[in-house]
């Protein structure tokens, strides 16, 4: 038996789906029915934490690359996927990341996007990537970078397979619409500058007189090699005091900005001491990991939904936007990132929390 009150609690029900059901056609929704999702009281990610353990990958690196040339592939990557995000080439909302595989003697052939990438190497040494008539030469460890709309091919002339950790944002530029591509005519672009010679003009503390910016927003400075980069933090583990969360972190820049090195990603290389263990934190940018050196642990998430992921050398993993993040290490580390923050910082929407 209903209750007046029920009565007009189910009619005002029906009255509202009738309402839904007329309007649909006409492609118009309701804002109260979806409005708490909309404008969440905090960011609440899709995204899920996830591991990717080289041991793991690496049989199927080498299996790609008995079943496709790089040259049929293009650029033979396997996309490591966010789990919840499977189908959307997508490690976060907003970026990719993958590992690209390149055999002795292949070229992964010539093209240009309005996608900006960055390579972090991972094993091997001795292939190159060409960029705008320049070639850099790769060793593990190395940053390397593909400006947007630059012709760049990749090739192999040395030794042993070499695979790097590809991190663009393809998803972003999705998202913008804003994505458009070309092929070379060459296989190979020509090499037109000697190996060097960008960071003979900018990678070390001073530039040219004239003030060019050869790529606009983007560092123009192909490669931050590694040796220099763990130089630096192995200098600021001896004589700067530790910090809480980060252990020792420190930011790669476009020299001529002083701002991150693309204009849609920042980059990071940070050293965490043996015995360290870490305070927690989360930040609006979802960030990728690659492991550089050593072994440690990082968990991610809260109460019964956090998960801790155990990694060593070469594995990659994600921590998504807003979830909370606590590293700890027995060994020491050495961590390559990237994330989305320079979009945030345009836009004024970025926020980090460091908790205790
Ligand atoms: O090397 O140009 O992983 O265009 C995805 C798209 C690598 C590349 C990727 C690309 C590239």
């Amino acid at each position: 038996m209903n209750t007046p009150q029920a009565t007009t609690a189910s009619s005002a029900a029906q009255v509202r789906q009738q309402l839904y059901r007329d309007m649909s056609p006409l492609n118009l929704t309701p804002l109260w029915e979806v409005l708490h999702a909309l404008v969440p009281p905090q960011p609440s990610s899709p995204c899920v934490s996830s591991l990717w353990k080289y041991d793991q990958i690496r049989p199927f690196l080498m299996r790609a690359g008995q079943a496709i040339t790089a040259e049929e592939a293009v650029r033979r990557v396997l996309i490591l996927e966010n789990p919840a995000l499977r189908g959307q080439s997508a490690i976060t909302q907003s970026l990719y990341a993958g590992l690209q595989l390149i055999l002795p003697g292949e070229v992964a052939p010539s093209h240009r996007h309005t996608q900006s990438a960055l390579r972090f190497i991972v094993e091997g040494e001795g292939a190159y990537t060409a960029v705008d008539g320049e070639r850099t030469t790769m060793h593990p460890g190395d940053f390397i970078i593909t400006p947007s709309w630059t012709w760049h091919d990749h090739g192999h002339e040395a030794d042993g397979p070499v695979v790097w950790l590809d991190g663009l944002d393809i998803p972003m530029i999705r998202f913008f619409d804003a994505g458009f591509a070309e092929n070379g005519t060459a296989r190979s672009q020509s090499v037109s500058r000697a190996e060097g010679a960008s960071f003979a003009r900018y990678g070390h503390n001073m530039a040219p007189v004239r003030g060019d910016a050869p790529f606009g927003t983007t560092s123009p400075i192909f490669s931050y090699p590694y040796a220099r980069s763990r130089e630096a933090l192995h200098q600021l583990e001896r004589d700067t005091p530790l910090d809480a969360w980060d252990g020792f972190k420190l930011r790669y820049v476009n020299p001529l900005t002083g701002g991150s090195p693309m204009p849609t990603m920042a980059t990071f290389m940070q050293r965490l001491p043996s015995g360290f263990s870490g305070k927690p934190y989360r930040q609006t940018d979802g960030a990728v990991f690659s492991v550089v050196e050593g072994t440690g642990s990082v968990r991610v998430g809260d109460g019964a939904a956090a998960q801790t992921f155990t990694f060593g050398p070469r594995d990659h993993f994600v921590i998504p936007s807003w979830h909370t993040a606590r590293f700890a290490t027995e060994a020491g580390c050495v961590l390559f990132s990237f994330t989305d923050r320079p979009v945030h910082q345009a836009l004024g929407i970025h926020h980090e929390e460091r908790l205790s």
